[in-house]
């Protein structure tokens, strides 16, 4: 399935990302590296460029800025939808931003639809317009649902939900896997992480990345399932960041959720579900569950 390789880079944009928020310019060609080289050999070919930044709300609290400067808004950074200015003390205040003051659009591919069914020309009119909806019920509820104009998605069946977990954990093992052949001298992976993949990568009964049948997943994943446990923890804790508390709200879930919806049409449901007790948050034990790993398997620790 072509579409779980377009993950790559989403996956390999956080694996960066996270963990060192102070080097934000350079993220975008590290990301850049990853996507073109050995991955797309691996896993196949990534078939359109997303930037995980856009979708995290949280993200781009602290920018360095080098330069000294007087005005107060030079490393003074603001979130998604805020821009910075000085008020009256001459200190740096974070306020909404005019949509009308996000760049020029390039096109289709820029716009995302909201939860609200709308469909806003970029993220940043996105999150601006959310920005004014601040401390409303409604600016609550909204959320950047997906990416790409908002259009028809097919209810997802009873009989395709089951095929969506098969499909997303033979993927993650695909990436985690992928990231530990390249990953000789650059830091994807921490030294715990990378004796786990090590372990998956040197099993000779592993499933090698490629088109495999339902059937086989399905087959692989009873044959293989220690295989899966480790994969299935790591895509929580790439996930988990903001804050770092053991659940996934909708907001951390977006990286994963945004560029998938359009293509995979049993996302929303699959993730739905996933939060079992319905309190708009994916817990470790219920995310676990959902993608088949036994409760004795789940384990905090393996999530570093
Ligand atoms: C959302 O909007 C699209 C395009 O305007 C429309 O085709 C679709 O039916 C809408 N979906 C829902 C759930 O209302
Ligand atoms: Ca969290
Ligand atoms: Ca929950």
């Amino acid at each position: 399935m072509r579409v779980w390789v377009f993950f790559v880079l989403c996956l390999a944009g956080k694996a960066l990302a996270a963990p060192q928020q102070e080097a934000l310019p350079e993220e975008e060609e590290v990301i850049e590296d990853v996507t073109t080289e050995s991955l797309q050999e691996t896993v196949g070919t990534n078939p359109v460029q997303v930037e995980v930044g856009e979708f995290d709300e949280t993200a781009n609290e602290e920018e360095e800025e080098e330069e000294p400067s007087d005005n107060p808004c030079l490393n003074h950074h603001c979130k998604h939808g805020k821009v910075c200015e000085v008020d009256e003390n001459n200190a740096p205040i974070c306020v909404c931003q005019d949509p009308s003051t996000c760049p020029e659009t390039m096109g289709e591919f820029e716009k995302v639809c909201g939860t609200d069914n709308k469909t806003y020309e970029s993220s940043c009119h996105f999150f601006a317009t959310k920005c004014t909806l601040e401390g409303t019920k409604k600016g609550h509820k909204l959320h950047l649902d997906y990416i790409g104009p908002c259009k028809y998605i097919a209810p997802c069946l009873d009989n395709e939900i089951s095929e969506f977990p098969l499909r997303m954990r033979d993927w993650l093992k695909n990436v985690l896997v992928s990231l530990f052949q390249r990953d000789q001298d650059n830091n994807l992976l921490n030294e715990k992480q990378k004796m786990r993949v090590k372990k998956i990568h040197e099993n000779e009964k592993r499933l090698e990345a490629g088109e495999h049948s339902v059937e086989l997943l399905a087959r692989d994943f009873e044959k293989n399932y220690k295989m899966y446990i480790f994969p299935v923890h790591w895509q929580f804790g790439q996930l988990d960041q903001h804050p770092i508390d053991g659940y996934l709200s909708h907001t951390e879930l977006s990286p994963l959720r945004a560029p998938l919806i359009p293509m995979e049409h049993c996302t929303t449901r699959f993730f739905e579900e996933c939060d079992t007790d319905s309190d708009n948050y994916i817990a470790l034990e219920e995310w676990a569950k959902c993608f088949g790993i036994k409760d004795e398997d789940v384990d905090k620790n393996m999530i570093v």
